[in-house]
């Protein structure tokens, strides 16, 4: 069976599950709590990082987009990252945009805020109210540019569902599961994520829960 090391929070994990799950690939999951870098998992990735995900052949792959990437080729059947060449740049260029700055700015900022270091067992660590504002206020400028894509595209980076759709949506789920996206604000970059979500690949999402972490109950409604 193929397995995916990952963490029901992590948005790179997200993005791989969903991957797979649009491919119709089966995979059970092992949850890892990165944080306690565990030897046998740095054995399998001296990064420690999630995701990891061991394919039915026995090889190891580590770094979302180098997963997603193998998987489009290995598993063609339905290509996520696009056929054309200019679709595909397209899509590299928005997985890679909300990887690197959303990440930073946004979702992991508010997963280590609200989460890592809730369980991280590290003593005396605090949410720090200013970096959770600052995630917050970032937020309108991503959402201002998924509106303006859903605006003038079917999806996010042309006409066909791909992995800028599956990426954003990975991270914006995180947020949301923290209750942190101010959708009302940004109409047509909400119903562009209500019909992400309607996505029978998506579901998985819903049944994740953090022990003390609830997340809001529009979290796991398909109308909002
Ligand atoms: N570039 C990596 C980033 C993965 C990543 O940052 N994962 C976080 C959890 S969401 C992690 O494992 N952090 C632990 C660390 O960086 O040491 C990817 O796309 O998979």
């Amino acid at each position: 069976m193929r397995i995916l090391y990952h963490y029901p929070l992590c948005p790179f994990s997200r993005k791989v599950r969903f991957a797979l799950s649009e491919k119709k690939l089966d995979f059970a999951v092992e949850q890892e709590n990165f944080w306690e870098k565990r030897t046998e998992f740095l054995q399998i990735n001296s990064l420690g990082q999630v995701p990891v995900m061991i394919d039915m052949n026995g090889s190891e792959l580590s770094d979302s987009t180098a997963i997603v990437e193998y998987l489009d080729e290995v598993y063609p059947e339905k290509k996520l990252i696009g056929e054309d060449i200019l679709v595909k740049t397209e899509t590299r260029k928005i997985m890679n945009f909300f990887d690197t700055k959303f990440a930073t700015e946004v979702s992991l900022a508010l997963l280590n805020e609200k989460v890592i270091k809730r369980f991280s067992g590290k003593g005396g660590e605090f949410p720090d109210s200013k970096n959770i504002r600052n995630a917050k206020n970032s937020m309108h400028h991503y959402l201002d540019y998924i509106s303006w894509l859903s605006d003038r595209r079917n999806w996010l980076s042309g006409e066909n569902f791909s992995m800028a759709d599956i990426t954003v949506a990975s991270h914006l789920s995180v947020v949301d599961y923290l209750g942190d996206v101010p959708w009302d604000r940004h109409e047509p970059a909400k119903q562009w994520y209500a019909r992400v979500k309607s996505r029978p690949a998506f579901r998985s999402f819903f049944q994740d829960r953090i022990a003390g972490l609830i997340p809001p109950s529009h979290y796991s409604d398909l109308d909002f």
